[in-house]
């Protein structure tokens, strides 16, 4: 018997991530019935969910002059600018309609102070601001996640990273994920990146049951 409980942590599978969506990474939707296959292995699913304020500052439409793709300096760290997505409320925010999200212990948002954008479930872009995503998982006396989701090379990769330094055993299953890419070769460069601080890069088909 595991004395310790494994949790699935499901990155921001939500229609403007999905082709069609405002910021539609390849392939998205693809993952989905991938991820809705695998759910039933684990003892905790959490489902993140970017959820931004029209206001948000990693919107280039909030910046003069600025254009998508963009980086700039905002107080002292480097944000990309995006195509506005995920609004709160909004249809391109809902997780894709055939996700089942039914299958969520906790839904966690991420991405709601204006004025910094939260690419890990853990932590938000600062490094220090928690969501509670942590305190969550300890009190439930998980000590291993797997990460899914969208996209690979941002918020899957950042939340992946953040996991390590609270000490979970973790591990990404890839063709349970898609990435955005920009700039080309950041998918790569992520993965060698995480497999340098020991996370598992697995297929679903490594999974135990
Ligand atoms: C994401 C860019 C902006 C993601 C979220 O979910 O990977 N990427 N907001
Ligand atoms: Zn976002």
């Amino acid at each position: 018997m595991k004395e310790y409980k494994k949790a699935l942590i499901v990155i921001d599978v939500q229609n403007d991530f999905c082709p069609g969506g405002s910021l539609a990474v390849n392939e998205g939707d693809e993952i989905v019935p991938v991820i809705n296959g695998i759910m039933n292995k684990f003892d905790i699913v959490i489902g993140a969910q970017d959820w931004h304020p029209e206001s948000h500052a990693s919107f280039a439409s909030n910046h003069k002059g600025k254009n998508a793709y963009d980086q700039i300096d905002s107080n002292g760290i480097m944000q990309t600018l995006w195509p506005d997505h995920c609004v709160q409320g909004m249809p391109g925010a809902d997780f894709h309609k055939d996700l089942n999200s039914k299958g969520f212990n906790l839904i966690l948002r991420k991405g709601i102070n204006s004025k910094i954008d939260s690419y890990s479930a853990f932590l938000e872009n600062d490094k220090k601001t928690e969501t509670g995503l942590h305190g969550y998982l300890d009190a439930l006396d998980a000590k291993e996640v797997c990460l899914c989701g969208l996209a690979t090379d941002y918020c899957v990769y950042y939340s992946a990273m953040d996991a390590v330094k609270y000490g979970f055993k973790t591990s990404v299953i890839l063709d349970a994920c898609r990435g955005i890419d920009v700039p080309e070769g950041s998918i790569d460069k992520c993965l060698k990146d995480m497999k340098s601080i020991g996370i598992k890069i697995l297929k679903t088909g490594d999974l135990q049951i």
